[in-house]
């Protein structure tokens, strides 16, 4: 038997939401519409629905904004608190291939799985704007805002996208239009996996590695988006943004921001540029190293070099970034023959290639500092190429591969100066010789966003003779055909590729056949939640400045979810964001306020969840033996959110203990088994002081909690108060609703079960949230601790405005004082008020 019929309630409460639609959040327009209520739009990361079904690390995140969202609509605030799906993905594909089965249908069964399990858990989501982004209706719109950045451009006088029609009006040239749309085709070495099939962006290279998977380099040409136009503002917009210190830093460090300078170096006719952090380093530059990549090697290279340089260029072909850049890597290289000239000295320095400079950074060529750079120390060892010292420690190190700032030395016309003042002098000297000009460079990559695979979006483009043509607004969606077959056939050409009939048209063109990499779909669900059902339009204008209305740059004013995140969606978002702000679409620059990453959750072994490790706990399982409300209870108990922290069972029945206990200050079982109301609830006012404390209290510590996110304290506060109930001779009515309603966002089936069973009307979920009475909480009594010669011996409770000779008595006749001075001679009293009592005796 339970310790309380949850599995009785707790399905009828949820069906009462559900049918009475209790979470539903109105729009603008809509008939019982507030217009007079603030906004809070709090937001989950949608899952992935696939088919192991929901986690017990889903909920903790969930469960979190399912508290703030209720206490928010009790707090006067219409709350939009969606859930959807990000529903497209390799794993349905993958299936797919197995089974022959269509994605699509995976996908439902997966959904309905998931939608089952989140409801199960009573979450108070508005289930009539649950959106899934493979339904046909928000493909449409996403490959709609897709046709947006195909049809924009950034303009660089503006800093900000604008259409390419002004470009066409002004009579540019379709190549010319090409070459700067946001969208763009390009043919570049890029992260192709064979057995994935499909190739993959920078940022999701180490994951897909990591999972055993082959990714190469190789040319292909992919549809790119022209995210880097965006660098500095996506560095910039993110001051503004209460997310965590830690995950803006790796934003900025993956957009990579380095301020430099690019110089000139003459070299038989040609100019080979380089980027340079350290122009004031250009005296030591005793080498040059390109690219292999780079256009002018084959050119330059003499004829003795070329079977070596040759052979080098193969070698390097299959290497990634990645494993050419590492510090640790042994260095390899060629010298091409041929000889440069530093600007700033004339002396003739060596040319060489080697695969630690990358083609797609900076301009492809460095000139080597080995003095002070760690890479060209190692390599110029290595090669025995000469080492100059052009900067001065600070400290007493030893100069020989001292990279930080310093005095600059042996550099003419810079030494003695330190060496921020060298740069600046230096990028003068070489803009005014029109040597070098003064440069930011980025590390972000424009982003590589067509895919080879089947379930995703299909690029609504058309081709013919060469050019590619916007798929009309009003034939959309385009949806790919269903296919025999799913399996990559290892080569780099699209799954669609295979679909004769979608691909070719009636009129000689071709469809485009790659897809949409799963990133698409998540760079603007949150607005969709906004107005999902609207067929016009990809969000109203009124909802919009609805749901983006306020003081605030982010739309979303809480955003929870996992930190893996960091520069993969939260940056794609932000990215789309904007181009739709530029565009005048949204009012908003930015898609997140707040972010806040709630911790892992481990297995009871202390090791991450996993099938394999057998430690995964199945929230199904939690449900049936304890419930619903002891689940959420107990993952907001853990410990504090954003923590890591360790499964434990015993966890759980701690807290379903609570819950029983909250459970019997209202019920008792009578002899036929029923459970009654308890004697002690009476309909009386609260006599009891030190109870009325406690109850203003935790509605008190409950309220600020909830706002600071510290649920385990609230909770914590919680079980006080319940046990002061516990032992009270009587509970009154009202005060124990008290405690209920603060509850309530935790436990939601249960409070509003025992509000209802003790003659509660309206649910709680619909009542206005309590407020602590100021006055319940200054008590007339205070506690002084006593000590005897500094020693603390007891503690006693004094009126606060009690006089000396009062409080001296009081401390002298308390059993434990009595018994240390017994025999002796008091010297002394000595009363801190307020605090404490010192008693010297001997
Ligand atoms: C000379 C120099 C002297 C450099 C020195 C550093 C220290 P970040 O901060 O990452 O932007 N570099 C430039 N382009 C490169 C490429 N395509 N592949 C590999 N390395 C490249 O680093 C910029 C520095 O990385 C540049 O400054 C250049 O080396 C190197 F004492 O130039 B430096």
């Amino acid at each position: 038997r339970k310790p309380f019929p949850f599995d009785e309630f707790e399905p009828a409460w949820q069906a009462r939401w559900d049918a009475e639609k209790t979470f539903r959040t109105p729009n603008p327009g809509d008939a019982d519409f507030d217009a007079s209520k603030p906004k809070f739009y709090v937001l989950d990361m949608f899952p992935y629905p696939s088919g192991s079904g929901l986690h017990v690390g889903h909920p903790e995140g969930y469960t979190a904004t399912d508290i703030i969202g209720r206490a928010k609509r009790r707090q006067g605030f219409n709350v939009l608190h969606p859930m959807g799906w990000d529903s497209f993905g390799l794993p349905a594909e993958q299936y797919a291939i197995k089974t022959g089965q269509h994605p699509a249908i995976t996908t439902t069964q997966n959904i309905a799985t998931f939608k089952r399990q989140l409801k199960s858990l009573g979450f108070g989501y508005d289930w009539d704007r649950e959106i899934a982004t493979t339904d046909p209706e928000y493909v449409r719109w996403t490959q709609w805002i897709f046709l947006q950045l195909y049809s924009s451009y950034f303009n660089e006088e503006e800093g900000k996208a604008k259409p390419v029609a002004e470009l066409e009006a002004k009579g540019w040239t379709r190549e010319q239009i090409d070459a700067v749309r946001l969208a763009f085709v390009h043919e570049a070495p890029v992260n192709w996996s064979p057995d994935l099939g499909t190739v993959l962006a920078n940022e999701e290279v180490e994951e897909w590695r990591s999972k055993g998977h082959i990714v190469e380099r190789r040319p292909l040409r992919q549809w790119m988006l022209r995210i880097t136009k965006y660098a500095q503002r996506l560095i910039d917009e993110l001051d503004p943004l209460d997310w965590p210190e830690g995950i803006k830093l790796l934003q900025k460090n993956w957009i990579g921001r380095s301020e430099g300078a690019e110089v000139d170096f003459p070299l038989d006719g040609h100019t080979v540029t380089v980027f340079t952090t350290r122009p004031d380093t250009l005296f030591g530059a005793t080498y040059m190293v390109l690219a292999p990549e780079h256009p002018y090697v084959t050119e330059i290279t003499t004829a003795e070099q070329k079977a070596a340089v040759d052979a080098y260029i193969a070698a390097c072909a299959a290497k990634s970034d990645l494993e050419r850049g590492d510090l640790n890597k042994d260095k390899s290289g060629v010298f091409t023959g041929a000889y440069a000239t530093n600007p700033v000295n004339g002396e003739k320095i060596p040319v060489w290639i080697a695969d630690y400079v990358m083609m797609g950074y900076g301009t492809g060529a460095i000139m080597a500092v080995p003095a002070h750079d760690e890479r060209d120390f190692e390599f110029a060892k290595k090669f025995d190429l000469p080492i100059v010292q052009v900067v001065q420690p600070n400290g007493d190190q030893d100069w020989q591969g001292y990279t930080d700032p310093g005095t600059a030395v042996n550099s003419g016309f810079l030494d003695g100066l330190p060496t921020a003042e060298a740069k600046a002098k230096i990028i003068d000297w070489l803009e005014s010789g029109s040597k070098g000009k003064r440069r930011v460079q980025f590390k972000l990559r424009d982003w590589l966003f067509s895919r080879q695979r089947y379930w995703g979006e299909p690029f609504p483009l058309t081709w013919k003779d060469g050019n590619h043509y916007a798929v009309p607004d009003a034939e959309l969606p385009l949806l790919a055909p269903p296919l025999e077959d799913y399996k990559p056939s290892g080569s780099p050409e699209p799954l669609l590729t295979k679909a004769r009939e979608w691909v070719e048209l009636p009129d000689g063109s071709i469809r485009e056949t790659n897809t949409m990499p799963q990133w698409a779909g998540s760079c603007w669900y949150y607005l969709r939640y906004c107005d999902p059902r609207n067929s016009g339009r990809f969000i109203s204008n009124e909802a919009e400045s609805y749901w983006g209305g306020g003081d605030k740059p982010g739309m979303v004013d809480l955003y929870v979810g996992g930190t893996e995140h960091a520069v993969l969606h939260l940056l794609y978002a932000r990215f789309w964001h904007k181009v739709l702000f530029d565009l005048g679409h949204v009012r908003t620059t930015e898609p997140f306020q707040k972010l806040v990453n709630q911790g892992l959750i481990l297995g009871e072994d202390g090791q991450k969840m996993s099938k394999s490790r057998g430690n995964v706990v199945n929230p199904d399982d939690v449900v049936r033996e304890y419930g619903a409300d002891s689940l959420r209870l107990y993952e907001m108990f853990m410990g504090p959110l954003e923590q890591v922290k360790p499964w434990s069972m015993k966890g759980v029945e701690g807290v379903s203990r609570f819950l029983a206990r909250v459970w019997r200050v209202a019920f008792e079982e009578n002899q036929a088994g029923e459970w009654v109301n308890s004697s002690k609830i009476q309909d009386v006012p609260c006599s009891d002081k030190a109870l009325l404390k406690v109850v203003h209290e935790t509605i008190k510590k409950v309220t600020d909690d909830i706002a600071k996110m510290s649920f385990n304290t609230a909770i914590s506060q919680m079980m006080v108060c319940t046990n002061a109930f516990t032992s009270a001779e009587v509970v009154p009515l009202n005060e124990f609703r008290a405690l209920l309603h603060v509850l309530n966002p935790f436990a939601p089936h249960l409070t509003e079960e025992i509000h209802a069973r003790l003659g509660g009307s309206a649910m709680l979920a619909d009542s206005e949230w309590p407020k602590h009475d100021e006055a319940a909480l200054v008590t007339d009594e205070i506690e002084l601790v006593v000590q005897v010669n500094g020693k603390l011996r007891d503690k006693i409770v004094v009126a606060k405005d009690a006089d000396q000779a009062t409080v001296e008595s009081t401390a002298l006749n308390t059993a434990k004082v009595k018994e240390q001075i017994d025999g002796k001679t008091v010297r002394k009293v000595i009363v801190v008020p307020g605090r404490l009592v010192n008693i010297v005796a001997n």
